[in-house]
C-alpha cells in the first residue's frame, strides 16, 4: 500500500480544489467515503478499489481521444494511450491466460455489446461479404445490404432466465440485446434450483442459437463451462461467458479447470469493478479467432475509450497478478459460505440451499417480507444489499422475494469467516424484527414495513464496532 498519510494530503488538496469550483460535488465525494466506511456493504457487484487504482483514474489521460485500437487510431498523438491500453491488455492476457484482451469497454453492458457484434460480424457479416465477393458492407448493393440487415435481426441467443440469476443483457426485452436477438431462456431445476445441464442441452437442440450465453449475476453456484461448451459445440453455437460477477474468482484461481471459462468459451466478457476489484469498466477476452472482430468495438458500438480508466485497469490487473489476490479470492468464497451458514443456522432459506461462489440469495418470504421491504429495512440498519428476484418469483422483478448478498467488498476490508457470522446475526435480527405493513384495504403490503427503532439502534451500534476493527483505507484521514 502507498503511504496513506501522504495520500491524505493529496486528497485534501484535491477535494479543496474541487470544492472551490463546485462545493456540492466535493461534499458528496467526502460524504460517499463516510457512507462507505460506516455501512456493511453486501452488494454482490460492488467492491473497494485500491487507492492506486482510484488515483490512476483522476488524471489527464482522460483528456485524449483515442478511437480505434493500439497503433491504429483515428486521432494523432495517441502514443501514451497506446502504452496504457497495451499494458492493460498484456496484464489481462497474463492474468486470465487469454489469447486476446480488449480493455476499452466502459461497462459490462458495453462489453457484451462488443461481444455480440463481434460474433455477428464473424458469423453473419463476414460470410455474407465473402458470398458477394466484396470487402466491406459499403460495397454491397442496396438489396444485398437489406438482406444482410435482415440476417442480423434474425439471429438467436439462449441465456439464463432473469429470475434464475441471468442478466438483463442476455437477450431480455428491456435491454437492447432483447431487440437484437430472438431470445430463449434456460432456467434452473424447480426442486434443487441448480442449473440443469440436460435442460440447457434440450433447449439448445430445439432453439439452435447462434450464441449460448453462460454466466449470471444472481446465481449462487459455480458453472461447469466445459459442459456448456459441449452443448454449444453440439448445436454449432458460439459459447459466450459473461463472468462479470466472478472474474475475481477466476483471476484468483478459485475457479479453475471446468469452472474457468477462458479455455472453454469462444468469447468471455467481464466488468472490472466487481470481484476483480478494479475501476468501473468492462473487458472482452477472446480466442484469437475473434480478435479482429472484437477490435472493431470502437467505434462500432463504443464511444472513445477512457484512457484514464484503461490505465486504472492496468494497475488493478497488476495487483490481481500478485499472490495476495489469490488469498483474497479464496477468502471471498469462504466468507460467502460462512455468511450462508450463519443465516441458515438462524432459520433463513437460501436459494439452492447455500453458495459456492461469492454470493448468497436469501428468500425473504420466510420473514413475510418482499425483497423491497427487506432491502429497505436492512438499509435503515446500515446494511447495504439489493433486492433480487428468486426463481419463479411471485412478486416480480420490482418488489421481488429475495435479497442478494455478496462478500467481495467486506472481504476487501479484511472481514473474516467469524466476522461473517456476526454479519449474519445482524441481518437475521433486522429481518426477524421487520413486519410488512398492510395496505389501506388490508392486503399484504409490498413496500412499507415496520421496524422498531431499538433494533435499528442495536444493529447500527454493533455494525459500527465491527467496522471500526476493519477500517476502509486505513490511514487515509478524510
Ligand atoms: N449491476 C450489476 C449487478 O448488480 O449484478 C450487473 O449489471
Amino acid at each position: 500500500m502507498p503511504d496513506a498519510e501522504a495520500l491524505s494530503g493529496a486528497y485534501h488538496t484535491l477535494l479543496s480544489a474541487i470544492g472551490e469550483v463546485e462545493p456540492r460535488v466535493a461534499e458528496a465525494t467526502r460524504a460517499e467515503l463516510a457512507d462507505q466506511r460506516s455501512s456493511l456493504k453486501l452488494i454482490a457487484s460492488e467492491n473497494y478499489a485500491s487507492l492506486p487504482v482510484l488515483a490512476t483514474m483522476g488524471t489527464w489521460l482522460s483528456d485524449k481521444y483515442a478511437e480505434g485500437t493500439v497503433g491504429h487510431r483515428f486521432y494523432a498523438g495517441c502514443q501514451n494511450i497506446d502504452t496504457v491500453e497495451a499494458v492493460a491488455a498484456e496484464h489481462a492476457r497474463e492474468l486470465f491466460g487469454a489469447e486476446y484482451a480488449y480493455v476499452q469497454p466502459h461497462s459490462g453492458i458495453d462489453a457484451n455489446l462488443v461481444a455480440f457484434w463481434a460474433i455477428l460480424a464473424h458469423h453473419v457479416e463476414t460470410p455474407a461479404l465473402a458470398e458477394h465477393g466484396v470487402k466491406g458492407v459499403n460495397d454491397l448493393s442496396e438489396q444485398d445490404w437489406e438482406t444482410l440487415r435482415r440476417k442480423f435481426g434474425d439471429q438467436r441467443l439462449l441465456g439464463m432466465s432473469l429470475d434464475a440469476g441471468g442478466h438483463l443483457t442476455h437477450g431480455f426485452r428491456p435491454n437492447v440485446s432483447g431487440k437484437m436477438f430472438h431470445q430463449r431462456s434456460y432456467g434452473t431445476d424447480p426442486e434443487t434450483q441448480l442449473l440443469d445441464y440436460d435442460a440447457v442441452a434440450s433447449a439448445a437442440r430445439e432453439f439452435k442459437p447462434l450464441i449460448l450465453v453462460a454466466g449470471y449475476s444472481a446465481y449462487p453456484r459455480r458453472v461447469n463451462f466445459a459442459k456448456m461448451r459441449e452443448i454449444a459445440d453440439e448445436v454449432g453455437a458460439v459459447l459466450m461467458v459473461d463472468m462479470a460477477h466472478f472474474s475475481g474468482l477466476v483471476a484468483g484461481k478459485v475457479f479453475t479447470g471446468d469452472e474457468d471459462p477462458i479455455p472453454h468459451a469462444h468469447v468471455v466478457t467481464t466488468t472490472t469493478h466487481k470481484s476483480l476489484r478494479g475501476p468501473r469498466g468492462g473487458m472482452v477476452l477472446a480466442s484469437q479467432e475473434y480478435a479482429a472482430d472484437v477490435d472493431r468495438g470502437c467505434p462500432m458500438v463504443l464511444g472513445g475509450p477512457l484512457g484514464n480508466v484503461m490505465a486504472a485497469k492496468a494497475v488493478a490487473f497488476a495487483e490481481a497478478r500478485r499472490p495476495e489476490f489469490q488469498t483474497y479470492a479464496s477468502a471471498v468464497v469462504d466468507n460467502a459460505r460462512a455468511l450462508a451458514e450463519g443465516l441458515m443456522n438462524r432459520g433463513a432459506t437460501l436459494v439452492t440451499g447455500g453458495t459456492d461462489n461469492h454470493l448468497v440469495l436469501l428468500d425473504t418470504s420466510n420473514y413475510g417480507l418482499t425483497g423491497r421491504q427487506a432491502e429497505a429495512a436492512l438499509l435503515d440498519a446500515g446494511i447495504v444489499t439489493n433486492r433480487n428476484a428468486v426463481p419463479n418469483d411471485p412478486n416480480g422483478a420490482w418488489y421481488t422475494t429475495g435479497v442478494r448478498l455478496g462478500t467481495p467488498a467486506l472481504t476487501s476490508r479484511g472481514f473474516t469467516v467469524s466476522d461473517m457470522d456476526d454479519v449474519a446475526a445482524l441481518i437475521s435480527d433486522v429481518l426477524s424484527a421487520t413486519s410488512a405493513r398492510p395496505t389501506k384495504d388490508g392486503k399484504p403490503g409490498k413496500a412499507r414495513y415496520d421496524l422498531a427503532d431499538d433494533v435499528v439502534e442495536h444493529v447500527r451500534t454493533t455494525a459500527e464496532s465491527l467496522l471500526s476493527t476493519r477500517p476502509l483505507y486505513p490511514g487515509l484521514s478524510i
